[in-house]
């Protein structure tokens, strides 16, 4: 199977028919997947408020189910965004980012997936408060760094309504429109970074990273712990933008929205660009039937020499996909019409997954399996006895 899908996406690359192998259906309204690292376990998320879990044998169970708290009835509300708390192995410990049913605001919240009572085992980490009557823009992703291990980045959008209407991704005492980033509490709450770009100067000090739009799908590299962040665009640009661990993770930057949209000014405003502009690695038009961005991830599977070391993103509403080195984007011959492509997810092995709206999951690249601890035994004793021996040279 691993093998067969392999060899699928290696064709789909050069533009042959385009295959994946479907491996989970039936969710409801899916619009993530994720797994902690080395866990064989794929975690959904529904959009309604709940994580299903897909074992690998193809069994699924609930492993949360907030729906009572979750607001998804319009627009692009619900439960949006999964993460999981380094201890996840031993505390079991989720974060999840929705829009709550009574207030409408974005929450985070943690949950440990393994405590008796796991609705009583929620923190409130954060809250930030939404626009009345606007239903769209609201990201919702949040992830960890591997450069940045115990901070949690938080997504989040606009607001909604066309041209960002009251400017809040430019307004640095605005939650919205921007990239936070918190030391999550234990028992919730949380603390500010010392070293956030915004402590000790005018602007929220939770603001890792402003001007953007709605960040729905982003990710960090496993390996190098880069940041990614796909911006969806108004009516002309969809956007990538990238910030390596090596430079920083980005820390300060302004994306560019409202004034800019892609690598334009945003043709809605006359807004003049801002003077410290971080421009897009890559965004593109409207041709194609392409509308939304739908970020990725780098493929650090190694089983697909086509993917491997490049970033791997589509299209919401075309379910066109690229693969992007440096600035360069190819195309592959997406499999994904009429699938309504919400979202790429990592497994806990580096293999590469797409999610579909219509509750379907493919994978895309299986990820060459770890050798045997026997084997990295066996390696690490002949190493070191290398090691030993050129020592002595
Ligand atoms: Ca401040
Ligand atoms: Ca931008």
């Amino acid at each position: 199977m691993k093998s067969l899908a392999i060899a699928c996406l290696a064709l789909a690359a050069t533009g042959a028919a385009p295959a994946a192998t479907l491996i989970g259906s039936g969710f409801t309204a899916p619009v993530f997947l994720g797994a902690p690292v080395g866990d064989s376990r794929l975690f959904i998320v529904e959009r309604g408020g709940v994580i299903k879990v897909q074992d690998s044998l193809g069994g699924v169970s609930t492993a949360l189910d907030i729906t009572a708290k979750v607001e998804s009835s319009s627009g692009e509300r619900g439960l949006l965004g999964l993460a999981f708390d380094a201890g996840f192995a031993t505390n079991g410990r989720v974060y999840v980012n929705y829009i709550d049913k009574t207030t409408l605001s974005t929450v985070v919240e943690s949950y440990s997936l393994t405590a008796s009572d796991i609705g009583a085992s929620a923190r409130t980490i954060l809250t930030v408060a939404q626009p009345a009557g606007r239903s769209n823009h609201k990201a919702g992703w949040i992830g960890f760094s591997a450069a940045d291990p115990g901070n949690l980045y938080i997504a989040t959008g606009d607001g909604g309504g066309g041209n960002d209407p009251d400017n809040l991704a430019q307004n640095l005492t605005s939650n919205l429109g921007k990239l936070l980033r918190v030391t999550p509490g234990a028992d919730g709450g949380y603390t500010v970074p010392t070293d956030n770009p915004f402590v000790g100067v005018a602007g929220n000090d939770e603001i890792w990273a402003y001007g953007l739009r709605n960040p729905f799908r982003n990710s960090f590299d496993r390996t190098t712990g880069d940041l990614w962040l796909a911006d969806v665009g108004q009516s002309a640009r969809e956007e990538v933008n990238f910030a390596s661990a090596a430079s920083g993770l980005g820390r300060g930057a302004n994306y560019g929205w409202r004034p800019r949209e892609g690598s334009i000014d945003n043709p809605g405003v006359g807004d003049p660009a801002p003077p410290n502009l971080t421009e897009p690695v890559f965004d593109y038009g409207r041709a194609n039937g392409d509308a939304t961005v739908i970020g990725g991830y780098v493929y650090r599977g190694g089983g697909d020499a086509t993917l491997d070391g490049k970033y791997v993103f589509g299209d919401f509403v075309s379910g066109r996909m690229w693969t992007l080195d440096g600035t360069t984007a190819t195309p592959l011959a997406s499999p994904f019409s009429g699938f309504q492509l919400t979202s790429f997810g990592e497994g806990g092995d580096g293999s590469l997954y797409a999610v579909g709206l219509n509750g379907d999951i493919y994978l895309l690249a299986a990820a060459v399996p770890e050798p045997a601890p026997a084997l990295l035994l066996a390696l690490g004793l002949a190493a070191g006895g290398l090691l030993t021996r050129r020592r002595r040279s």
